[in-house]
């Protein structure tokens, strides 16, 4: 890893963060991106290892764009992709939730998503080498109470990557839709707008994965030989299954 760069969209806590230590460790060049600017630099100024940090909102289409385009030798010649920004609002039905809620979702999920790929790609294209891991979810296959626009856009996030890989056949390129169920990172406190009790009893005794898990997940899926290509991978904690599916029985 030592001669790679590895771009991380939402890098400031949960999975990119826990991203970012997992490749310092291995000596990788690190683009990390985010909207809290303190804890990139922190997290710069932690890291034994070339750090540039991009203050970019990924709804925000030009600010990426412009992101990609100013980066200095040698971060611009990026070998991962981590599209890992993203975020659920709010747990309501679909007939209760506040739309507002629904546009930062899919500005976020999707359409940042969409525009960190499309501005990144054309180089890898152009070195005929890179991989794009996007950060799907179990909420885009199972559906579940509240889930709805949440669920909604990481399904298309799931789908997009293989949709990545039948265009970017014999480019070279890998991508990959990674997909965890329950995670103890601070998505729950924003789902739920800092209410931190809430948060804390979704995780409590559950055995929800530790973001230094999906990290190294990641951090294993770039790590294999380039022949291979994981095209999707759901990944629970042992405390986790399904539930039925439920019917309503009128009195
Ligand atoms: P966290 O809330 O801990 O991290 C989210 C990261 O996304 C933060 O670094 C945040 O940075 C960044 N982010 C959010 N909005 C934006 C934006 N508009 N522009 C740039 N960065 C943004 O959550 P997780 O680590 O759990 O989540 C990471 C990804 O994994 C998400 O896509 C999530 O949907 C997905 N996921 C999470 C699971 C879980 O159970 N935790 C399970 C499955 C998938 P900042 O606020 O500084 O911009
Ligand atoms: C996050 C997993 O099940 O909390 O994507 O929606 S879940």
């Amino acid at each position: 890893m030592n001669d790679q760069v590895v771009f991380i969209t939402g890098a400031t806590s949960g999975f990119g963060a826990a991203s970012a230590r997992r490749y310092a460790k291995a000596g990788a060049t690190l683009v990390l991106l985010a909207r809290r600017m303190d804890r990139l630099t922190t997290l710069q100024e932690e890291l034994e290892t070339p750090v540039h940090v991009l203050n970019v909102d990924v709804r925000d289409r030009d600010a990426v764009y412009d992101g990609v385009r100013s980066l200095p030798a040698p971060f611009d010649e990026i070998d991962v992709l981590i599209n890992n920004a993203g975020l659920a609002l709010g747990l309501d039905k679909v007939q209760d939730a506040d739309i507002e809620d629904w546009e930062v979702m899919i500005d976020t999920n999707i359409k940042g998503l969409l525009y960190a790929t499309h501005a990144v790609l054309p180089g890898m294209v152009a070195r005929r080498h890179g991989h794009i891991v996007n950060l799907g979810s179990v909420a885009g296959t199972y559906a579940y109470p509240g889930g709805n626009i949440y669920g909604a856009t990481k399904a298309f996030v799931n789908f997009f990557s293989l949709q990545l890989r039948a265009d970017l056949l014999g480019k070279g390129i890998r991508a990959t839709s990674l997909e965890p169920g329950l995670c103890e990172t601070d998505f729950s406190e924003t789902r739920f707008k800092g209410d931190s009790e809430r948060a804390a009893a979704v995780y409590e005794n559950s055995g929800a994965l530790p973001a230094e898990d999906i990290a190294e997940l990641i951090f294993w899926i770039t790590s294999l030989p380039n022949r291979i290509n994981i095209n999707r991978l759901e990944v629970m904690p042992l405390t986790q299954s399904f539930a039925p599916l439920s019917i309503h029985r009128e009195d």
